[in-house]
């Protein structure tokens, strides 16, 4: 995208009252994104509100919501706020539909770094690019190219830019994952972030129940051709993201290609049972969301970090727990070791994917670049059958998969 700057303002002209929505966990980069945007929104002279619907489940991230200041707001269903927005946006996640909400309201702003998935209504503004590391280093785009005219006080600046700033850290495994795009965004922030709140929360210890359930995940540990698949049993909704952190901890450790930990996420408020896995992976050149969407419907992932849930709601009030978990222990286990033994097949695929889209682009290039008189015939024929070539891979990849 060429001028985000000027889609963002053309976006949100037509609204007055923009409903953020950040949709699953709260993390910090889904936070820094939504809060920008919303003092991007309220300089351009709208209202905006930050909506989660689930709490903070780290103590790193009620820190940095309260340390900071940030307006985030929670609710039961993003519909509490149906009656006062106007339009809404996400931020941070690979689809911008949110249940009851988007057949009732229009969607002004998508922006997110995921794997990029098909929009299925319009969207003014969508802007998803899966080679950045955050959603935090596209607002923080959007910051570098406005803030000079949108007269954003040094206050609001310092908070945005350490929000962003902390999100992009997080997002990118403490910058071991950045990209170019990423450093570029973090030299930008450095100028105005405030250095001694980012020490604060980059030094959050580990809890003491986190580091338990470590613990356990160590002891559950199977290691099955490369890799490392565990689970740390019956999880609380308020802790459900321990559960990538010791993903993330475990594949920092081992000498393993793949992380997988599993749990049973329970909400006894909500009387929700969910099992929850994240999913990390060494392997750079393996795409994570085909995998995972061979294992369960409701999942994907980004570069080297995944995760995907399966809904157990129907089971919640059954009297034998611990019979149901091990029944979900070993179907689980063994559903994750038949995808361990094709998983080179999708790599096989997401190498041949990323060659086709090569020579796409070299094409479309050549394309561009020839004269408009001689561009229908000399590339006419090329440029079908690589298309044909690239659909017949999708389309028998499909069927693969079903
Ligand atoms: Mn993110």
């Amino acid at each position: 995208m060429k001028h985000p700057e000027k889609e963002l303002s053309k976006a949100i002209d037509d609204c007055s009252k923009v409903l953020i929505c950040i949709k699953g966990s709260p993390d910090p980069d889904a936070i820094a994104a939504a809060f920008a945007l919303k003092i991007l929104c309220e300089k351009h002279g709208k209202r905006a509100r930050m909506v989660a619907t689930e709490q903070l489940s780290l103590h790193q991230n009620k820190l940095f919501v309260r340390r900071l200041f940030l307006p985030l707001e929670f609710a039961d269903s993003f519909n509490k706020h149906l009656d006062w927005a106007d339009s809404y946006a996400v931020v941070d996640h690979a689809s911008a539909e949110v249940e009851g909400i988007s057949d009732k309201l229009p969607c002004c702003v998508h922006i997110d770094h995921h794997a990029k998935t098909q929009a299925t209504f319009p969207i003014s503004m969508r802007w998803c690019n899966p080679h950045v590391g955050s959603a935090s280093t596209l607002l923080s785009v959007l910051l570098a190219r406005g803030y000079r005219d949108l007269g954003i006080s040094s206050d609001e600046m310092t908070r945005m830019s350490t929000a962003l700033l902390f999100g992009i850290q997080t997002d990118t495994d403490k910058y071991a994952l950045a990209t170019k795009d990423d450093y570029e965004a973090i030299e930008f922030l450095s100028q105005f972030a405030s250095a001694a709140i980012l020490r604060k929360l980059s030094g959050v210890p580990l809890g003491r129940r986190t580091a338990a359930r470590l613990q356990t995940a160590e002891r559950n540990k199977k290691i099955y051709r490369g890799w490392l698949i565990t689970n740390v049993g019956f999880v609380p909704a308020k802790c459900r993201d321990d559960i990538a952190i010791i993903a993330d901890f475990l594949l920092r450790r081992e000498d393993v290609t793949m992380v997988v930990v599993f749990a049973l996420i329970r909400n006894d408020r909500k009387k929700k049972l969910t099992l929850d896995a994240s999913v990390r992976s060494k392997d750079r050149a393996l795409k994570l969301t085909p995998l995972i969407r061979r294992v369960a419907a409701d999942g994907g992932g980004r570069k080297s970090k995944g995760a995907y849930q399966v809904n157990l709601d129907y089971f919640f009030d059954f009297s034998d727990m611990a019979f149901l978990w091990e029944f979900v222990e070993r179907a689980t286990l063994e559903k994750l070791q038949r995808t361990r033994d094709f998983t080179y097949k999708v790599r096989l695929q997401s190498v041949l994917e990323d060659a086709k889209d090569a020579a796409m682009n070299v094409i479309t290039g050549l394309k561009n670049s020839l004269p408009a008189e001689l561009r229908g015939p000399l590339t006419a024929g090329l440029w079908s059958s690589l298309k044909k070539a690239k659909e017949n891979a999708t389309s028998s990849y499909r069927k693969k998969k079903t």
